[in-house]
């Protein structure tokens, strides 16, 4: 029977051996972004996603969404753009995280969970940012040290405490390449993002704010 710090070790492990860049832990609470998230809604930059306003309640607090979560698993999965994988990164994110979950659980078969992944109530860039996988940008995006923005994000629910991973600073400094390139001024504020006039609300393809963004340049994502 492993301890709570060697189930931990061990989730990183097997997530990292089935394809992960990034595996972090972070706990099933509310997320300090939540606020942000109200008031960014109150301003209606959510524009025609409804789905948005209804899953408010729910996103308030991770444990509406999975009532006996104690641990958020938060995990990064590398691009190169978007349209390498488009729609398809939903599959191949929960396919992973299934796996995960089933390794999991022959660690420790009393374990329960829920994947979710980009469609679900979650914060998951907030949730992301607790484990410690990024910072949040100023282009709102999740910063990866190494990856930099071009990482999807997949979440596994679970009912068991794990050991939480540290936060990273921040490390956009004073940067505001995003903000100032955006072809459709879309930023009303740094970290501040009007969905209505960001070309990826009508059709996903703008990467004009990844693309200038110093922690997107020269890495090897090989
Ligand atoms: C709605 C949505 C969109 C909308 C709105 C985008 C947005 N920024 O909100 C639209 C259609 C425009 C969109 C576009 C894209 N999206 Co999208 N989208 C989502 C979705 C479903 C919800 C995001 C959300 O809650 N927005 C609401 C607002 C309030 O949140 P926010 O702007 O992120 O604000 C947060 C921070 O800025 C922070 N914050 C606010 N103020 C401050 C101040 C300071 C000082 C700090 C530190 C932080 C901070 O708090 C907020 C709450 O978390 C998520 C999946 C999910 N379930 O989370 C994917 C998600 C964010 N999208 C993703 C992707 C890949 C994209 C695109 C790149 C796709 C494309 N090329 O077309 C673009 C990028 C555009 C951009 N610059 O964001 C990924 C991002 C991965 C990452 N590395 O961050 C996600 C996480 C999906 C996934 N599972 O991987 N998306
Ligand atoms: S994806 Fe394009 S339009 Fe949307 S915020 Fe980024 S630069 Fe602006
Ligand atoms: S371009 Fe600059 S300000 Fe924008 S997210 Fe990247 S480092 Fe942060």
């Amino acid at each position: 029977m492993l301890d709570r710090y060697e189930l931990s070790q061990e989730i990183k492990i097997v997530g990292k051996a089935i394809g992960f860049q990034e595996v972090g832990i972070s706990l099933a609470l509310p997320s300090f972004h939540f606020p942000f998230y109200e008031r960014w809604l109150e301003k209606g930059y959510h524009g025609k996603m409804m789905y948005l306003k209804k899953h408010e309640p729910i996103k308030k607090d991770p444990r509406h969404l999975f009532p006996q979560a104690k641990s958020i698993i938060s995990c990064a999965l590398k691009y190169k753009t978007y349209s390498e994988w488009g729609d398809e990164y939903h599959v191949v994110m929960k396919k992973k995280l299934k796996e995960l979950f089933n390794k999991i659980q022959e660690f420790a078969p009393e374990v329960k969970g829920y994947v979710c992944c980009d469609t679900a109530p979650l914060l998951e860039k907030s949730f992301a940012q607790c484990a410690g996988l990024g910072w949040i940008g100023k282009n709102t995006l999740l910063i990866h040290p190494h990856y930099g923005s071009h990482v999807f994000l997949g979440e596994i629910l679970i009912n068991i405490e794990l050991e939480r991973d540290p936060l990273l600073v921040n490390q956009c400094g004073s940067c505001q390449k995003c903000v100032e390139a955006c072809p459709t001024k879309a930023f009303m504020a740094p970290y501040e993002l009007d969905a209505r006039r960001c070309i990826s609300y009508e059709a996903p393809g703008c990467e004009v704010c990844q693309e200038v963004c110093p922690w997107n340049k020269e890495k090897n994502f090989s």
